[in-house]
């Protein structure tokens, strides 16, 4: 693969908004991703393995539980140093982002929101280190759009609940120390609980041939019987509101996430327009190439500030499940787009490895299906303008 030699576009001057702490969080996450993840990354998606030895690194430059309270092990950032640190992450990669994502927003978010003291203490720190990591189970093979319909299901046995069931395409599964996951009780409630391995009946097989996010691991939970220790219940919030809640910070990660894939891309097309030779000039005097670049900077420039708005909003207490969806959607649909015409301002060389930009691509397929589909979040959008659910 060629040197990383990435250089960030900032059109709008996006840094004159951004405080110390913010640039040093964001300088150090960039110079990690330069560092660790640049050159091994390709290697690893192709022979589709989860590089493992970027965890002690996530975990310094705090993507681990980056706005978690510092008292449990999180960096105690806000939510645009959170959104930085995603940006940054995914520009070098989208599996090596869903694993922070998921550690942060889909594990360590509902045992600090939703759990109990004791769970806080006995669980955050060693995610926040990166000495256990985690997964969050929602999906299934029947219900993934509409996880309310989910049927693993919990049966109170007196002394502990059995677990039965099984959750599908699951982000970390294969090697996941805890999982989180959701299933109804016998009143037909969801609850969330807090599944450890090791546990009879708990399995975990992976996922294999997948042709996008090579570099994350995916599997599946697999309930047979489990007994589940009451204590492992998270008691402050159960319903489906419990789990979106969650998604509703996993979403905000990836609409910052997306940006990095598509700066990555644009930066890539632009160095190698500048480059490339045809008809006796660089093709980026062409004026078809040109207008590629331009509205690829004008995107991401756009999307750069929808995030920074949604990140202040955030920090406010003030941000909708509403507003999360349209800047999930919008800036994932934004980067697939500049990643395709990307790619074909490289031509042949374009499809290969010696480049980020079909990695990214690949990459982006999961993303838009993946935290709610592209359509999905249209009719959360449309729901939310008119009043009216197109769901029910
Ligand atoms: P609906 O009737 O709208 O809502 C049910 C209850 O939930 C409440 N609620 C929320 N609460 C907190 N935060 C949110 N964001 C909330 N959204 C809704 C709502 O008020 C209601 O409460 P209550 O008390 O009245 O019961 O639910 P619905 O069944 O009609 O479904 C709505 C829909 C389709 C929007 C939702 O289910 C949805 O978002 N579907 C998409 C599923 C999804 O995103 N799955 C993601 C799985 S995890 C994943 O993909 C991880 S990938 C990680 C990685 O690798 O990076
Ligand atoms: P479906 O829900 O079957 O949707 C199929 C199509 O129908 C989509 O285009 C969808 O937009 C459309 N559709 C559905 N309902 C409607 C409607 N009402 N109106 C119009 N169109 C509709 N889940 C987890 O719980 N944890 C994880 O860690 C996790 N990681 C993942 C990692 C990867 C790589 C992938 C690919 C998925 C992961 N998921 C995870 C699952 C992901 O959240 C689901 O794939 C996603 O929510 C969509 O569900 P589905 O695949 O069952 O598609």
């Amino acid at each position: 693969m060629k040197p990383d030699l990435f250089q960030a576009p900032d059109y709008y001057l996006l840094d004159e908004l951004l405080t110390e702490e913010h640039k040093l969080v964001r300088d150090a996450a960039r110079a990690w991703v330069k560092r660790e993840v640049s050159p091994i990354i390709e290697e690893f998606a192709q022979k589709a393995e989860f590089p493992k030895q970027l965890i002690p690194g996530l975990a310094e430059i705090g993507a681990f539980g980056p706005y978690i309270p510092e008292e449990y092990g999180g960096a105690g950032l806000d939510q645009i140093s959170y959104g930085l640190i995603m940006q940054e992450i995914e520009r070098g990669d989208s599996g090596v982002r869903s694993t922070s994502s998921v550690q942060s927003s889909l594990v360590m978010y509902p045992i600090w929101k939703y759990g109990n003291e004791e769970q806080r203490k006995k669980y955050l720190p060693k995610l926040a280190t990166g000495e256990f990591i985690g997964c969050f189970g929602l999906t299934e093979p029947d219900y993934g759009s509409n996880p309310g319909g989910m049927v693993t299901n919990i049966k109170d046995m007196g002394d502990h609940y059995l677990l039965n069931g099984a959750k599908m395409w699951i982000s970390n599964a294969p090697f996941a120390d805890i999982a989180v996951v959701w299933a109804k009780n016998e009143e037909g409630r969801i609850k969330g609980l807090i599944v450890e391995r090791g546990m009879e009946g708990f399995t975990t097989p992976e996922t294999h041939n997948k042709w996008s996010l090579r570099a994350s691991s995916t599997g599946e939970l697999i309930f047979d019987n489990v007994k589940i220790p009451k204590e492992n219940i998270l008691p402050n919030k159960d319903g489906l509101g419990a789990p979106l809640g969650c998604l509703d910070s996993a979403r905000y990660g990836i609409a910052w996430g997306a940006i990095g894939a598509a700066m990555d891309c644009y930066d890539t097309a632009l160095r190698y327009s500048k480059e490339r030779i045809q008809f006796d000039k660089p093709i980026g005097a062409t004026q078809l190439q040109q207008k590629k670049l331009a509205e690829m900077i004008t995107e991401i420039t756009k999307a750069q500030l929808l995030t920074w708005r949604l990140g202040v909003l955030r920090n406010e207490g003030k941000a909708t499940t509403a507003q999360i969806s349209m800047a999930k959607r919008n800036n994932v649909a934004m980067a697939m787009e500049i990643a395709r015409d990307a790619r074909q301002m490289l031509g042949g060389m374009g499809i290969t490895g010696e480049y980020s930009i079909m990695r990214h691509m690949m990459n982006l397929e999961s993303v838009v299906t993946y935290e709610g589909t592209h359509d999905i979040h249209l009719l959360i959008t449309g729901m939310d303008v008119t009043g009216l659910s197109a769901f029910k």
